[in-house]
Parts: structure tokens; sequence; C-alpha cells
């Protein structure tokens, strides 16, 4: 398999709990490398260009709400796989549903405020990583 790079954000829900660190390290421990990462605080309309998707999605003001409530971490993870296997270690988008030892598993709220995104595929991988990273600030 070849090695990928993927979009993760680490979501308000878990910096106010101030996760970064023990969700980072699940990264780590599944073999995903985090080649970039910044801290930053998106305005809604930010959010909502980032999830442009699901504009039409009944939960889409409440998700641009919460994604511009507090700060996250944006970051780029790297590794053999890396886009499934970092939908892997996230779980299933509703925490009640994901396997044990997932992130959302172990940390996240509610099916809204589920701790981490991650891209989903290989071309949304490098929309989204050019929506928050410039290539200067990815070394090669
Ligand atoms: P993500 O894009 O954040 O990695 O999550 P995902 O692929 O697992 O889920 P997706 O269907 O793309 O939904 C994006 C985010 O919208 C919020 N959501 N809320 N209240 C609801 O029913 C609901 N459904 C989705 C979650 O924050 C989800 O991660
Ligand atoms: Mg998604």
């Amino acid at each position: 398999m070849a090695t990928e790079r993927t979009l993760s954000i680490i979501k308000p829900d878990a910096t106010r709990r101030n996760l970064t660190g023990k969700i980072n390290a699940k990264f780590e421990d599944a073999g995903l490398r985090i080649v970039a990462q910044k801290r930053i605080h998106l305005t809604k309309a930010q959010a909502g260009q980032f999830y442009a998707v699901h504009a039409e999605r009944p939960f889409y003001d409440e998700l641009c709400e919460f994604m511009a409530s507090e700060p996250v971490v944006v970051q780029v993870l790297e590794g053999e796989g890396a886009i499934a296997k970092n939908r892997e270690v996230m779980g299933a988008t509703n925490p009640a549903e994901a396997d044990a030892g997932t992130i959302r598993a172990e940390f996240a709220e509610s099916v809204g405020e589920n701790s981490v995104h991650g891209s989903d595929a290989p071309e949304t991988a490098k929309e989204e990583i050019a929506f928050f990273f410039s290539g200067l600030e990815l070394v090669g």
C-alpha cells in the first residue's frame, strides 16, 4: 500500500478537554506520523466553507457553530494507507457505534461533538490539506 497523507482535525470538544496529546498518541501508536500541525480558531464562515459538502444537511448550522466555538488543531497525518487507517483509529461517527479503543469510543461526547475529523478519500484529503496548509508548511 502506498504512503498517503490525510487531513485530521482535533475538534473543539477535545481541545477544550485538553485531549490533544492523548489523541495524537492514538495516531502515533497506529503508525501515523504527524507531519504538520497547528492550532487555529475558525470563524463560522471558514467552518462553513470547509464543511460545504454538508450544506444541505439538517445538522450543518449546528456543526459550523460547534467547529467555530473554540480552537481546533489541524494536522496532516502520513503513513501507509493513512486515509483508511486514520478513519479506523477515529471510529464510527456516532460514538455509541464506535469500536472499543477508537478515539470516538473513548473521547467523543455525541454524534456531533465527536472529537476528530478525518478526510474520507484521496481527492478530499488533497483538497482539505490545501485548505489549511501552504506548500511551505509541508515538508516532503
Ligand atoms: P468527519 O467528516 O468530521 O470526519 O466525520 P464523518 O466523516 O465521520 O461524518 P460526516 O457524515 O462527514 O459528518 C460530518 C460531521 O458532522 C457532524 N454530524 N452531526 N447531529 C448529527 O446527526 C450529525 N451527523 C454528523 C459530526 O461532527 C460529523 O463528524
Ligand atoms: Mg466526513
